[in-house]
């Protein structure tokens, strides 16, 4: 999932992230309820009608705000209370407001409230943050959702193995039986821990969470990160590396990983890759798109925010088409290192 965290993907419109191949979008509760507020969103429509967007979308609820936002907010029992990254002004999430605003947005996937901590942190602050996660979980599945909404709880715990493990199985379990959560987020990871365990700790969140329902690896967004995860159990991903990096010039092809905005791309006339069919790599050269972003040009963003996406689109295509036909371990090995580090 690209990310559109106030309602768009800075430099394309909805159309234009459409014609990338870009199936689902995450956008942000909290962002939408200070600005232009969730009730106006509502009375206006709802997102899908005013992003122009028919395609499934997926609401963080503003727990990830929680780690980002660490001196605007102060956390309770009750919830978080946050300052406005706009004007200072304060206000108060709950568990249960955040499920209010989600279904005023409309959206097709909302996520729980949850307390998310950058890492490291102390043991005793991971393990309270994730009881009190699991707690406001519960306190999500009581109030009213948008219809077909559906809600997923989300897996707290750092990398505490122990703390993780039974976060997750008490997360499975909430509801009466069939009336949970209809998927999972695996929150907390991805926050500064080494690869090693954010692997382990994927691998032990998703072996608990079983297969019946969707597992959704929140904040990965690396090729090889997804691939790697996908192979541990992971359905879902959201990130906002591939429009950020596209911002700075940094594109993902079929051959590995490049700064166009770099010297040696200034009189190199190939497309950003020849295999890719995307708006830019259809009409430009590396040469045009160097100027482009050197000239602080903003059709720059566009092209080579809609060629990443395009070619995430891609890989999660192939990634699925391999899992299909049960080529999945062929398509890691040959794929597991070609993005790793700058390319060519
Ligand atoms: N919680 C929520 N959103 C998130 C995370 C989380 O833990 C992460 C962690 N990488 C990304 N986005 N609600
Ligand atoms: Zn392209």
């Amino acid at each position: 999932m690209p990310v559109a965290t106030g309602g768009a993907i800075r430099g394309l419109t909805s159309g234009g992230v459409i014609a990338t191949g870009t199936r689902i979008l995450l956008s942000n509760a909290w962002h939408l309820m200070l600005q232009p507020g969730d009730e106006r969103i509502a009375t206006l429509g709802g997102l899908h009608r005013l992003m122009a967007w028919d395609r499934p979308i997926l609401t963080d609820s503003g727990g990830y705000q929680v780690a980002s936002l660490e001196n605007l907010r102060k956390v309770s029992e009750t919830g978080v209370h946050l300052r406005s990254y706009r004007d200072g002004s304060p206000h108060d999430l709950t568990p249960e407001r955040a499920i209010e605003i989600q279904r005023n947005l409309g959206s097709d996937i909302a996520m729980v409230l949850d307390e998310c901590l950058s890492l490291p942190a102390p043991p005793e602050e991971v393990e309270r943050a994730a009881a009190r996660s699991l707690r406001w979980a519960e306190r999500s599945l009581v109030p009213q959702r948008a219809p077909g909404q559906l809600l997923f709880g989300i897996v707290q715990g750092g990398t505490l193995a122990d703390v993780r493990r039974d976060n997750a199985r008490a997360l499975v379990s909430l509801g009466p039986p069939g009336e949970g959560f209809d998927g999972f987020g695996i929150g907390g990871l991805l926050m500064g821990e080494a690869g090693e365990d954010t692997r382990r700790m994927t691998a032990l969140s998703a072996e608990v969470l079983g297969e019946e329902r969707p597992r959704y690896l929140m904040g990965a967004g690396l090729p090889a990160d997804l691939i790697e995860s996908a192979g541990l159990g992971m359905d879902l991903f959201d990130s906002v590396i591939p429009t950020r990096l596209a911002r700075r010039g940094i594109v993902f092809t079929s051959t590995g990983r490049l700064n166009v905005s770099r010297a040696p791309y200034r009189d190199d006339v190939a497309p950003l890759d020849e295999e890719c069919e995307c708006l830019a790599c259809r009409d430009y050269c590396r040469a045009w798109l160097h100027h482009l972003l050197r000239a602080k040009e903003r059709i720059a963003a566009t092209l080579l925010s809609a060629h990443n996406l395009t070619f995430y689109a891609g890989l999660m295509a192939r990634l699925r088409e391999a899992i299909a036909a049960d080529c999945f371990s062929d398509f890691h090995e040959e794929n597991r290192h070609r993005w790793r580090s700058a390319g060519s």
